[in-house]
C-alpha cells in the first residue's frame, strides 16, 4: 500500500515537473501576426528550384547522379572548377516571366517563391557580392529576379526568395562543399574548419541585402538547411529582414525562430494546429528538373494535399522545376491548370478558411503500437474528406463517394442547411435524435472533389 501510494506520488511529482519545464506559449506578437495575414489568407503558392542544375538536369558525363536535381553537383562530388562551366552555357532563350506568374494564377496561386541562389552558390540575379551571378557569368546576362519581380507586381502577384544562407557549395567559406574544401567542422562537430564567417559577412549576407533592396516589396525569404546556423548568426539575417523590410516573412529553415514553421519536405502533419505553417512539396519526386523524373502526381492527389493542408491550418507551397530553357515541363503545368480549375469553382472552401473544428476525420494512430520506418507511432490517414471553416459555414470536400448518409461530426450548433458549393443545388439535411446526416448525390458532382457548405447557427462551432 505504501509502495503504491510512493509511486502515486513520484509520478505527480514527475508531472508536474514535466509541466513546469514545458515552455509556457509565447504571448501573441501583434507585428507578426500583422505580416502574417496574407500568408494566413493565401494557402497555396508556387516553388520555383532554378538554377544552373537544370542544365545537367540530373547525370553529369553521362551518369546518372540519383537523389534531388538540384543537388547533381554534390551527388557526383563535381569539383567547383568544372560546375562553374555551366554558367557559359546559362541561356533559357525560353523563359517568359509573365507566362510564369500567368500559370501560377491560373493554377490558383497567391504567392511564389523561387530559387534566387541554391546550394550550389551561383545567383540567378545581378550581384555586386559575387560575379558567380546569371548576369555576370551567363551568355544570357538578364536579372532572372528582376525580370519575375517586374512581372508580379503588374499581376499583383506576391514573390518571396529562396536563399541558401548556409550552403554553398562555390565558397570554400561557405557549408557543404566537403569534396574541394574538406568537411565543415572538425569530427568533434563543433570547431569550425572553414572561414564560415568571411562567407556569411562576404557574400551571404550582402547578398540578402541586395534580395532586400532591388526588387521591389519581398513576401518572403525562405531560407533552408541551417548548417552551422548558430542562434546569432540567424538573428544577424533576421535583423537585415527586419531592418530592410519589415513585412518580410521569414520561414522556419534560418536557424532562429522565423514567422512560420516549415515543416520537412513533403511531410502533412497528422494533426491540425493554430501556429502559421507550410509545407514545401515536390510535384514529381525532385525541386530542381530532372530529366529521368516523370513522376507527376495527379491532379486530384494535388487537391487532396491542398485542402487536407488548408484544413489543419496550414499553406502549400508546391514546387515546379524549369528547364534548362526555362520552361515548367508541360506535364506539371497541365496538372497546377486542372486544380486550378477545380479551385476557381471550389475556392471559397479553401482561401481565407480556418482549420477543422473536428479532427477525427484525418485517420488514427495505431492502437498496437506500430511503428513507422522513422520509428514514430503509425498513422493511419483518411481520405475520404476534409473540412475547412469560416463564420457560421462548414465546407466539406468529398474526395470520395461516402458508402452510408454522411453524418455531420457532433456539434452543439443547430444546423440550418447545406449546398453543393459548385452549383448552389440544396442538399437535404435530415436530423435524428441530435445527429444530422445528409445524401451525397452519386455519382458525386465532381469525381475529383465536390464541396457541400454546411451552414449553422453561430459564428464558431461548439462541440
Ligand atoms: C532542402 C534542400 O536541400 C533541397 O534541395 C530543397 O531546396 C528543399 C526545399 O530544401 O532540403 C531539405 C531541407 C529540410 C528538410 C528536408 C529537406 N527537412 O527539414 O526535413
Amino acid at each position: 500500500m505504501r509502495k503504491l501510494f510512493a509511486a502515486g506520488f513520484l509520478v505527480c511529482v514527475s508531472l508536474l515537473a514535466a509541466r513546469a519545464q514545458t515552455p509556457s506559449p509565447k504571448p501573441p506578437d501583434p507585428a507578426k501576426e500583422k505580416r502574417l495575414e496574407w500568408f494566413r489568407e493565401a494557402k497555396y503558392g508556387m516553388f520555383i528550384h532554378w538554377g544552373l542544375y537544370a542544365i545537367p538536369a540530373g547525370e553529369w558525363n553521362g551518369r546518372r547522379c540519383l537523389g534531388l536535381g538540384e543537388w547533381v553537383m554534390n551527388r557526383c562530388q563535381v569539383p567547383v572548377k568544372e560546375y562553374e562551366k555551366l554558367a557559359a552555357r546559362f541561356d533559357p532563350v525560353k523563359f517568359n516571366a509573365d507566362e510564369w506568374v500567368q500559370l501560377a494564377q491560373d493554377a490558383g496561386m497567391k504567392y511564389m517563391v523561387i530559387t534566387s541562389k541554391h546550394h550550389d552558390g551561383f545567383a540567378m540575379f545581378k550581384s555586386a557580392a559575387s560575379p558567380y551571378n546569371v548576369v555576370d557569368a551567363t551568355p544570357y546576362k538578364k536579372d532572372i529576379l528582376k525580370q519575375l519581380a517586374d512581372a508580379c507586381a503588374r499581376h499583383g502577384m506576391r514573390l518571396g526568395f529562396y536563399y541558401s544562407q548556409s550552403q554553398d557549395w562555390h565558397e570554400p567559406g561557405g557549408a557543404g562543399n566537403t569534396w574541394d574544401f574538406g568537411p565543415d567542422t572538425a569530427p568533434d562537430g563543433k570547431t569550425e574548419l572553414k572561414k564560415y564567417e568571411d562567407y556569411l559577412r562576404g557574400k551571404a549576407e550582402p547578398q540578402v541585402k541586395e534580395l532586400l533592396t532591388n526588387y521591389g516589396p519581398v513576401a518572403l525569404i525562405w531560407f533552408d538547411t541551417p548548417r552551422m546556423m548558430t542562434p546569432e548568426r540567424g538573428q544577424r539575417f533576421a535583423d537585415l529582414v527586419r531592418t530592410l523590410q519589415p513585412a518580410t516573412l521569414i520561414d522556419g529553415r534560418l536557424g532562429t525562430e522565423g514567422d512560420y514553421r516549415s515543416t520537412g519536405d513533403n511531410v502533412i502533419p497528422a494533426e491540425a494546429s493554430a501556429e502559421a505553417w507550410e509545407t514545401p512539396a515536390t510535384i514529381n519526386d525532385t525541386w530542381g528538373f530532372r530529366r529521368d523524373d516523370t513522376n507527376w502526381k495527379s491532379p486530384g492527389q494535388i487537391a487532396f494535399k491542398l485542402v487536407d493542408i488548408v484544413s489543419k491550418g496550414g499553406n502549400y507551397l508546391l514546387n515546379v522545376g524549369p528547364t534548362a530553357e526555362g520552361v515548367i515541363p508541360q506535364p506539371s503545368a497541365e496538372v497546377l491548370r486542372t486544380v486550378g480549375r477545380w479551385l476557381r469553382v471550389n475556392g471559397e472552401a479553401v482561401y481565407g478558411t480556418g482549420p477543422s473544428p473536428f479532427g477525427d476525420e484525418f485517420g488514427e494512430w495505431t492502437s498496437r503500437g506500430a511503428k513507422d520506418v522513422r520509428g514514430q507511432k503509425l498513422f493511419l490517414p483518411h481520405t475520404e474528406w476534409r473540412v475547412t471553416t469560416r463564420p457560421g459555414k462548414l465546407y466539406f470536400t468529398f474526395f470520395s463517394e461516402p458508402r452510408a448518409p454522411f453524418e455531420i461530426p457532433v456539434m452543439k450548433n443547430r444546423v440550418l442547411r447545406a449546398y453543393r458549393l459548385a452549383d448552389k443545388a440544396p442538399v437535404e439535411l435530415k436530423t435524428e435524435g441530435g445527429r444530422t446526416t445528409f445524401l451525397l448525390e452519386r455519382p458525386m458532382l465532381d469525381p475529383m472533389a465536390t464541396v457541400v457548405v454546411v451552414e449553422f447557427e453561430g459564428q464558431k462551432v461548439e462541440r
